[in-house]
């Protein structure tokens, strides 16, 4: 019978050829993959595992968790810190960096994640996902800090994010394309089923929180407004909009369809520099989108570029389609 490729499968054929790979870094994917089905089992039962609902407290960021934002982060961290492939974590659910527990071995390589993106769409069962980077600690770095941390996105080993949608799904890179597996749940193993995706240059499709239109700048301002425009405006064609709130939901389907998505700079909130993540949300993004064909940008700048300076650093994301990102890049120049 033929049971197609597994993740695992995939990775270690991939590992094969790069020279001296010692296999560390696909035992590290392997136990992602177990923490991302263990949150896809939580995620999918939902009520009938009393996770729904609020924890009751406040993330580094302010904003309220979810019973699910604890559980999950605690399934990563868990799943994670025994092996021996990891100095350190990161989370968005942690203020601070997690060292590896001296009771179990240190390795290579750093994990920072967002253990459940989009998590305000769980109560009313909508899609919500998982996103991990893969950095390097730095040579001779035995007891990591946050300063180790921050390496700019071009130095990720690799990125990945879990959808939890109507199928549970990673798509992952390692620097060399694109690929996507499928969880069978009856076999528990994730199989490929999206190999090198590509997204499309153009699109007439985007996604973006129309409600802040009033606290945008100028360049997206102007470009929203020419979508909207449709055959009648400068574009000539009617454009479609789209927005679940869930970034790993938007940028899936980007990667599928093309598309653009934007959360862009706005003076909502003078302090923050735009809601998303730079090390956990808009890095791991923009390497997969970059793999795929796409860009990244601020708007000003590309973000895997962007030497980070704090572990919650927020930055404007703009990213998809090629030709729809280069042009919102050009309308930001003076
Ligand atoms: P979260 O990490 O607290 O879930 O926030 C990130 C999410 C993204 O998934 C999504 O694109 C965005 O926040 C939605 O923001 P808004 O509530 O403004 O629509
Ligand atoms: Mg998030």
């Amino acid at each position: 019978m033929h049971t197609g490729t597994t993740l695992t499968q995939f990775i270690i054929e991939e590992q094969r050829r790069v020279v001296g790979a010692t296999g560390e870094f696909t035992s590290l994917l392997n136990d992602i993959v177990t923490a991302i089905k263990v949150i896809s089992n939580a995620v999918n039962k939902g009520d009938l595992m009393g996770v729904l609902g609020s924890a009751g407290s406040e993330n580094i960021q302010g904003e309220t968790q979810k019973k699910l934002d604890v559980i999950t982060n605690d399934v990563m961290l868990r799943s994670n810190e025994w092996a021996g492939h990891l100095a350190a974590m990161a989370s968005e659910e942690m203020e601070d960096i997690f060292p590896i527990p001296s009771q179990f071995p240190r390795g290579k390589y750093l994990l920072v994640f967002d253990p459940l993106d989009g998590s305000s769409n769980i109560d009313v069962n909508i899609s919500v996902g998982t996103i991990f980077s893969i950095l390097r600690c730095p040579d001779g770095v035995s007891e990591p800090t946050a300063a180790d941390f921050l390496q700019p996105g071009t130095r990720q080993v690799a990125a990945g994010y879990a959808l939890y949608g109507p199928s549970t799904m990673i798509m992952l890179t390692t620097g060399q394309g694109v690929n996507g597996f499928t969880l069978d749940r009856d076999v528990g193993e994730f199989l490929l089923t999206h190999r090198d995706v590509r997204i499309t240059p153009d699109t007439r499709e985007f996604a973006i929180n129309a409600s802040n239109e009033r606290f945008w700048e100028e360049p997206v301002q102007r470009y929203v407004q020419e979508c909207l425009q449709g055959k009648e405006g400068p574009r000539g064609e009617n454009f479609n909009m789209r927005w679940v709130a869930s970034m790993v939901a938007e940028v899936h389907r980007i990667l599928i369809r093309g598309g653009i998505f934007m959360y862009p700079k706005d003076t909502k909130d003078p302090k923050k520099a735009g809601k998303l993540r730079l090390m956990y949300e808009a890095n791991p993004m923009s390497f997969i989108v970059e793999q795929a064909g796409g860009l990244s940008s601020t708007g000003r700048e590309r973000i895997m570029d962007i030497q980070p300076t704090g572990l919650h650093q927020r930055v404007p994301v703009i990213l998809g389609s090629r030709n729809e990102v280069e042009r919102i890049v050009s309308y930001h120049k003076p």
